[in-house]
């Protein structure tokens, strides 16, 4: 029966529904319940919240991890995806600490100065949300100075800045720079994000890690938190 419950949630997240009202990737799902309405439902069946993260979501969207860089998916299946996961970790969280289930880690996100490309930053937000993390979201067009006043309030362990535009991609190594002046750049893993951004770039600003899409994200992160990435 639990497993039952469990391979409906991570079929509707590879197909994409938040709500029964959604079609899904493929036909005839209208009408039948969603993520959100499945994720109610298994914890009304007292469902361990650590089987519906981690075997309904997280599994749920690997496979949606595989069909995108297949090409089998494109990025508005998988924003629905995302969106099918975020709206079922906020039916979650308050569920969290009661189970027992430890946040991960702490994350900063943030798109930079000047910019209000946040689409993908969303996107990042919440894959590492669904992996386990606490993301703080501090939306777009962020100055360096409020990523530094949210590092001091906050205590996070990362910094994940995104930029979708050259003239803007600048200002991810004034952001380092910033917690740097404020005598916070050991206290931190800052990792980079967004079109115009790559690796090379990554290292020249002194980030320590670079993702190219919201799966890679968690998977530097993960490897950062164990001490075993990044590009320093
Ligand atoms: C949607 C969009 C907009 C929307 C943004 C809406 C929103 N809420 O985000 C609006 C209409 C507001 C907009 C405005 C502008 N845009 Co615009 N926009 C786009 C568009 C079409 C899609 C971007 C997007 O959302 N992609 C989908 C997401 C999922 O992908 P992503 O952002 O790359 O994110 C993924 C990865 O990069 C990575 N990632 C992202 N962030 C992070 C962070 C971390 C830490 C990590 C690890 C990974 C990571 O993971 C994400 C998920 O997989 C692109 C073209 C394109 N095809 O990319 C142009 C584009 C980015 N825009 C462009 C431009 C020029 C503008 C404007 C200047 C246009 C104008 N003249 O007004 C303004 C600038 C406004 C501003 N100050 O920011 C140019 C940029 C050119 C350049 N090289 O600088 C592009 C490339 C279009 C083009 N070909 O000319 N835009």
């Amino acid at each position: 029966m639990t497993e039952d419950i469990i391979a409906l949630i991570k079929e509707n997240v590879i197909q994409g529904r938040v709500t029964a009202d959604d079609e899904g990737m493929d036909e005839g799902w209208v009408g039948k319940p969603g993520v959100t309405e499945l994720v109610e439902q298994a914890l009304a069946e007292n469902v361990s919240v650590a089987d519906i993260i981690n075997k309904g979501l997280t599994d749920g969207m690997s496979v949606v991890g595989e069909k995108f860089e297949s090409k089998e998916y494109f990025i508005p299946d998988m924003l629905a995806s995302a969106e099918a996961v975020g709206s079922a970790m906020e039916i979650l969280e308050p569920h969290l600490s009661k189970s027992g289930i430890e946040a991960k880690g702490k994350i900063i996100v943030a798109t930079v100065k000047g910019d209000l490309h946040d689409i993908g930053k969303n996107i990042v937000s919440i894959l590492l949300r669904g992996s386990g993390y606490i993301v703080k979201d501090l939306g777009n067009d962020v100055e360096p100075q409020a990523i530094v006043d949210a590092v001091k309030k906050e205590n996070p362990q990362f910094v994940g800045l995104s930029a979708l535009l050259t003239s803007t991609m600048v200002n991810m190594g004034e952001t380092i720079q910033a917690l740097k002046d404020n005598g916070l750049r050991d206290k931190v893993k800052v990792i980079i994000g967004g079109a115009p951004v790559s690796e090379e770039f990554a290292q020249s600003i002194g980030a320590d890690g670079y993702g190219a899409d919201g799966f890679q994200a968690v998977a530097i992160v993960e490897s950062l938190a164990s001490g075993s990435g990044g590009n320093s």
